[in-house]
């Protein structure tokens, strides 16, 4: 997009940050972010940060006033957290979009939405179409299309333009949460202090990891090509075990590090691969990086 006035939630997080930093050289953008895992010094200079909970609708209602386009990457991502603590997930992930939704409503706004690989669940066989059964494992998989078909009944309802981006396992540069961070930033840190990497479960199940600076194109392209009322699935069409990414990360870094077995996860999936043929045709998206070369940069 171009010359637009923008709202990123989010936008001082691991994606949002990412997506800012592009949109800010065309466009004219606020950041709403309570910085709990986002960042300051991650926000471009160029943005202006309201800095706010998601779930202050005063706020909310503030930094979408007069927005264009709305990209909503807020939320707790943490599956994980979700299934520990359900009532405050929901209310981070489904009651803020639906509010957000509202914003969108009345100021006649494109409403990009960050929606989740997880919707499906396990699926009954790859790759993973939009089309495909919706059974999620968690709360927060419920919680993500909860607000995934919210987008659809916005656009159907209300004629809002509403784009659902269901997101694979993202990683990259900026992707920090401790404990409830994403494997692969969890992995890096445990091979590179010499601990052990804890793969949970039996480590068969299965994840399709696509990079951030892909997800932020798909971003870009969902605001100017998006059909209003679908869904995407964002991802490379690849898989890799969680014991291939583990041994992937030993051998690339020369780890002395031991890959080592724990329970499995409360809510965890089995197999993730999506079909990215939709977004290839529709959206014009192509992703452009892939793990085995990006690791090492990491
Ligand atoms: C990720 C995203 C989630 C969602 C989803 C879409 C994060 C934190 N979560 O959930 O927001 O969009 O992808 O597919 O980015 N694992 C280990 N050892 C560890 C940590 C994780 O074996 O120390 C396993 C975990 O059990 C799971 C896999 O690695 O099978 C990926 O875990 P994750 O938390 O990075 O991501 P996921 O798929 O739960």
């Amino acid at each position: 997009p171009t010359g637009q006035s923008i709202l990123v939630t989010g936008g001082a997080g691991f994606i949002g940050s990412h997506l800012v930093e592009t949109l800010v050289t065309d466009n004219d953008v606020t950041v709403l972010d309570n910085l709990t895992s986002g960042r300051r010094e991650w926000v471009a200079d160029q943005a202006t940060l309201i800095e706010a909970d998601i779930r202050d609708s005063e706020a909310v209602e503030e930094a979408a006033a007069g927005a264009d386009i709305i990209f909503h990457e807020a939320a707790n991502v943490s599956v994980e957290r979700s299934v520990e603590g359900p009532v405050d997930s929901h209310e981070v992930n489904v009651d803020s979009t639906l509010q957000l939704l509202e914003c969108a409503r009345e100021e006649d706004a494109r409403f990009i939405y960050a929606s989740s690989a997880a919707v499906y669940g396990t699926p009954d066989s790859v790759p993973i179409r939009e089309t495909d059964p919706k059974a999620p494992a968690s709360p927060y998989g419920l919680e993500k299309l909860t607000a995934d078909e919210y987008c659809r009944l916005y656009n159907e309802l209300y004629n809002v333009k509403t784009v659902a981006l269901r997101y694979f396992n993202v990683y990259g540069p900026r992707q920090r949460g401790g404990q409830y961070s994403g494997v692969i930033d969890i992995f890096l840190k445990q091979a590179r202090r010499g601990e052990e990497i804890t793969v949970h479960g039996d480590g068969e199940q299965t994840r399709d990891f696509v990079h951030v600076d892909d997800v932020v194109a798909a971003n870009c392209l969902a605001a100017v090509n998006g059909t209003p009322g679908e869904t995407y699935n964002i991802g490379t069409g690849e898989s890799i075990t969680i014991n291939g990414l583990a041994q992937l990360i030993v051998d690339t870094f020369e780890s002395d590090s031991r890959i080592t077995h724990v329970a499995a996860r409360d809510g965890d999936i089995e197999r993730s691969r999506p079909s990215i043929q939709k977004a290839r045709d529709e959206l014009e998206f192509e992703p452009s990086r892939s793990l085995g070369s990006e690791i090492e940069s990491l």
